[in-house]
């Protein structure tokens, strides 16, 4: 949601100072030597390492004893763990984020490594894939340090490097010169800086073959891609890498969600469209919203509401005048009589107040954040001055469990939306400490800028560490928690502020599945980390109604495939500024394809639900009609994801690895293998340059098909059309667009079967009951060869829909045209295998 702009001026002329501070003459590190014999127990090798020279105490005390252990996980999945001998440096617990060390499924690339130590530059490793090298620290000294390490590997020239963030960037980073700043940070999506999430997983291409790695690790850090290699340059903890061989990304991705968990079932209605907006000034206002969707024949599925309901924006609380309970539970009423959904807003922070129960309750519990003196830690956020639950704390759990359970005997609502958890604060410190309860905020609350800032001694390398990671902030504390801050385990913020959002997330979704038992929940959360997506959903946060953010839009989207979070989008429309009706139009074309599609806006923006304008109204309705006749396409691919990790919206490069000329493109997208999306993300273009890999593919809409050799084609684009491709060689399964994701999943299938040169197509579908965990489930391969159809399957799950139509497309390459033939009248079963001729 929202964000201080004024902070914005001020932080970005800092940052340059801070980048400048680096580097600094590392000639004088000496790196590690081998200190003991090597040992292997249980698979696992492990050698001590010592300094290998003096100290050189860079930003921070060198560590003289280290252990170094590598296991080797069924040869696709290298875990190399440097720690301290000693142990005293953070680690992150395996109950924070549940790493799977056991694989089973990944035994695909044979990975092996070998380390040596150099007379000049010590330790280092190399991991080869055959006659490759994917990763090779050799000839860079290793640095650790108590707050910093330093971890360096050669990539390739000009090297295909794709994810790590969050942030809003090009999809293919710039492997020259480029940063990647992990600290979680409200801030409304500046290209390139850090943003809410920190995700350091990266993939890298080479002739056609993916490999990555993931550095398991909470600090804040820096990761440089320049002068042909990849160096992180991390806060503090421990070096705990896991290079994953793929060769393809997907493999990669699996293997990286297999470590740090798989992305979780969704609730079928999910996939429904959404809107929000932060600003609704009453529930009557959300009402006229919900049947002025509904007037304009444009399906809503689910209506949000941000913190506008609450009472002077205190978490579980209702506006007394403008958003009464019982009114708020008679629309979630009606709602669900239509068969629609509603979601609100819940924030971390909550109002110290002794007269404010979940404050008194949870002071009672000691489940908030502290002070090193033992006092509250207390910031800003929205109902002025605020404690933090401390996730860490042993009863915070039980405390948030009893304050949600409390909530939802209010509101049974559909999903949880949590926000703000990076966790923003609006005042650098505890900025209210000190301060008389009876000091009463102004409402609604107005940020403090920073200036004049605050004077803190350098002396204190937890505020202001000596090497300075690239957060264009002041201090590394601004717009959030402070880094001193105490966790109930003496654990201070500095080691765990990116786990915050992580935390909260895995909290909260255990309340939802006690809620409900059995059945899935939704969760959406701004501030992710590694296997975030085991518990959670995302949006792509608080981005402007520009044309540069909606084409960001796609590349933020395919990051978050590679995080392990497929279910994402960003706000479309765009959240800060005034959209505009091309604007919307162009957008809805977009987002009506993200997994999560979502229009949300700001506070201070005009009005921009889709009916707002005539032609977004009807661009809204030509493309949901896509979107829904999808749906069964959509929640078989998130059903893949689940078990494999496998992205739903894919980037062109993931699919056709070998064309070199899908390297960079991120304005067009792949939703699964069988559906491609190019659309307008430029002002007043009503043509789109469209790459078309080789193959053949056949418009949507027309059904009129292109045999492709790999170019860019100019497809025209009116502004109430997006161009959408199936390619020769799927099978789609679909259903009939419908006002709610329900009745689309009550209606008949069409199978669409588009041949590829050879005559042939393939597909799949799965089917559950769209709900529960426990559900059995159906999943069938419909495949085409030689004039024949046939479906096979494991069929579990009672289905209570037919295939009634079949579309049969193939190309008449000698004519260059497209031949359809359409059977309909027909009724096969969802149930059992079969076979035809057509
Ligand atoms: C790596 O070590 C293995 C033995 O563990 C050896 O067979 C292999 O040749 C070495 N590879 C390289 C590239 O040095
Ligand atoms: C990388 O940057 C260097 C220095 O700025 C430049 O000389 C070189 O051409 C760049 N390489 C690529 C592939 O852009
Ligand atoms: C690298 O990028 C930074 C920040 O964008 C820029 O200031 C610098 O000039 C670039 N360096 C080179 C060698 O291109
Ligand atoms: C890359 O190498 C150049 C020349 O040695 C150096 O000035 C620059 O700082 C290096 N960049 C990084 C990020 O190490
Ligand atoms: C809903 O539509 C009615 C009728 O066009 C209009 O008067 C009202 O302002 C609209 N309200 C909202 C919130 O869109
Ligand atoms: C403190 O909480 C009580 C109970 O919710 C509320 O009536 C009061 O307005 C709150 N005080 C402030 C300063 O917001
Ligand atoms: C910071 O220190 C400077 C010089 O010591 C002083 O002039 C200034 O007022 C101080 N600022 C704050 C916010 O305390
Ligand atoms: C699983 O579903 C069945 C009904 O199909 C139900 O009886 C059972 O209690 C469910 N199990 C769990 C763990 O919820
Ligand atoms: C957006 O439009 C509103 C009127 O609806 C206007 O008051 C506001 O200034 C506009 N904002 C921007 C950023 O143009
Ligand atoms: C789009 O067209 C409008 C109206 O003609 C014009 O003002 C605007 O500058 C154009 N934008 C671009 C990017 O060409
Ligand atoms: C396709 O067009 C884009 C720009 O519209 C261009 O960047 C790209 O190089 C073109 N691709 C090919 C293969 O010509
Ligand atoms: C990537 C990008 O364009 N980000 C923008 C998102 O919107 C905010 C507010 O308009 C801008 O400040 C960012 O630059």
């Amino acid at each position: 949601m929202k964000v201080s702009t004024l902070l914005f001026s001020i932080s970005s002329l800092v940052a340059s100072a801070s980048a400048a501070a680096y580097p600094v003459s590392k000639a004088t590190c000496p790196g590690y030597k081998k200190a003991s014999y090597p040992q292997v127990e249980n698979g696992v090798y492990s050698v001590e390492l010592t300094l290998a020279g003096p100290p050189c105490n860079i930003y921070g005390n060198d560590i003289k004893d280290l252990k170094l252990s590598i296991t080797n996980t069924k040869g696709n999945n290298i875990r190399i763990l440097i720690e301290d001998k000693d142990k005293k440096q953070y680690q992150i617990s395996d109950d924070i984020v549940v790493v799977n060390r056991n694989p089973k499924n990944n035994n695909f690339a044979d990975l092996e490594i070998n380390h040596t130590v150099d007379p000049k530059t010590g330790f280092g490793f190399k991991i080869t894939r055959g006659d490759e090298v994917i990763f090779d620290t050799t000839g860079h000294p290793l640095i650790f340090e108590d707050q910093y390490l330093e971890l360096t590997s050669s990539i390739a020239d000009n090297a295909n490097i794709y994810g790590m963030g969050e942030s809003a960037d090009y999809f293919r980073r710039d492997s020259n010169n480029s940063t990647k700043t992990l600290w979680a940070r409200d801030a409304a999506t500046p290209l390139k800086e850090n943003v809410y999430g920190a995700h350091s997983i990266y993939m890298e291409k080479r002739n056609g073959k993916f490999h990555g790695a993931y550095l398991h690790n909470s600090h804040g850090m820096d990761i440089v891609l320049a002068n042909n290699t990849i160096q992180y340059r991390v806060l503090g903890g421990v070096i705990d890498l896991n290079v994953f061989g793929g060769p393809s990304a997907y493999d990669v991705i699996n293997a990286y969600t297999e470590l740090v968990g798989r992305p979780h079932p969704l609730p079928y209605w999910t996939l429904g469209l959404h809107n929000c907006r932060y600003g609704y000034k009453s529930i009557d206002e959300v009402n006229q919203v919900i049947a002025n969707y509904s007037s304009a024949g444009i399906p809503l599925e689910t209506m949000w509401i941000d913190i506008d309901y609450m009472d002077r924006t205190k978490d579980f609380t209702f506006d007394p005048v403008n958003f009464p309970i019982n009114r708020v539970q008679e629309t979630l009423r009606d709602l669900r009589k239509n068969k629609q959904k509603m979601v609100m807003m819940t924030d971390p922070a909550i109002q110290r107040n002794s007269s404010y129960a979940p404050f008194a309750r949870g002071l009672a519990k000691d489940a908030f954040i502290k002070n090193a003196d033992g006092s509250l830690y207390v910031g800003q956020v929205w109902p002025g001055y605020t404690t933090f639950p401390d996730w860490f704390a042993p009863n915070t759990e039980e405390w948030w469990h009893n304050e949600l359970d409390l909530y939802f005997n209010n509101i049974d609502l559909d999903g949880m939306w949590i926000d703000m958890n990076e966790a923003a604060s609006f005042c650098t410190g505890s900025c209210g400490s000190g301060i008389s309860e009876d000091v009463i905020p102004p409402f609604p609350w107005k940020v403090d800028p920073p200036v004049p800032h605050r004077n803190i001694s350098k002396d204190n390398t937890f505020l202001v560490p000596k090497y300075s990671i690239n957060n264009p902030q002041t201090e590394l504390s601004d717009k959030g928690i402070e880094t001193t801050a105490v966790h109930a385990n003496g654990l201070i913020d500095y080691h765990v502020h990116n786990l915050y959002g992580h935390m909260m997330a895995q909290t909260t979704r255990k309340f939802l599945d006690k809620h409900r038992p059995n059945v899935r929940p939704f969760l959406l959360t701004r501030s992710t980390f590694a296997g975030t997506g085991a518990y959670a959903s995302h949006w792509n946060g608080d981005n402007g109604s520009d044309w540069q953010n909606l084409h960001i839009s796609i590349p933020s989207m395919l990051d978050f495939g590679i995080f392990g979070i497929p279910f994402v989008g960003s706000d479309i429309c765009g959240f800060f500024g005034n959209s505009t009706e091309q604007l919307c139009a162009r957008w809805i074309e977009v987002g009506a394809f993200y997994p999560f599609s979502r229009v949300h806006n700001g506070i201070d923006s005009s009005p921009q639900e889709l009916y707002r304008w005539p032609v977004v109204a009807e661009a809204s309705r030509r493309v949901l009609n896509v979107r829904y006749q999808l749906l069964p396409y959509y929640y078989t691919y998130h059903s893949k994801s689940t078990i494999s990790g496998h992205p739903v919206a894919r980037p062109l490069v993931f699919e056709f690895p070998q064309d070199s000329n899908t390297n960079d493109i991120d304005k067009q997208f792949m939703i699964g293998e069988g559906i491609l999306i190019s659309p307008v993300v430029a002002e007043n273009a009503t043509t789109v340059e469209a790459y078309l890999p080789k193959g053949i593919w056949y418009d949507w809409y027309d059904h009129k098909g292109i045999m492709s050799q790999g170019r860019n084609y100019t497809l025209e684009a009116p502004i109430e059309h997006v161009n959408v491709h199936i390619k020769g060689g799927s099978i789609i399964s679909t259903q009939e667009a419908r006002m709610t994701v329900e009745e689309s999943r009550a209606s008949d299938f069409t199978l669409i079967v588009a041949l590829d040169e050879n005559s042939k197509a393939s597909g799949d579908l799965y089917l559950d009951d769209g709900l529960t965990y426990n559900t059995s489930h159906t999943t069938i391969n419909f495949s085409y060869d030689n004039k024949k159809l046939t479906s096979k399957g494991t069929y579990n799950y009672k289905e209570h829909t037919s295939i009634c139509k079949i579309i049969i497309l193939s190309y008449i390459k000698d004519k260059s045209e497209t031949l359809v033939v359409v059977k309909e009248n027909i009724k096969l079963d969802l149930n059992s295998s079969w076979s035809i001729e057509i």
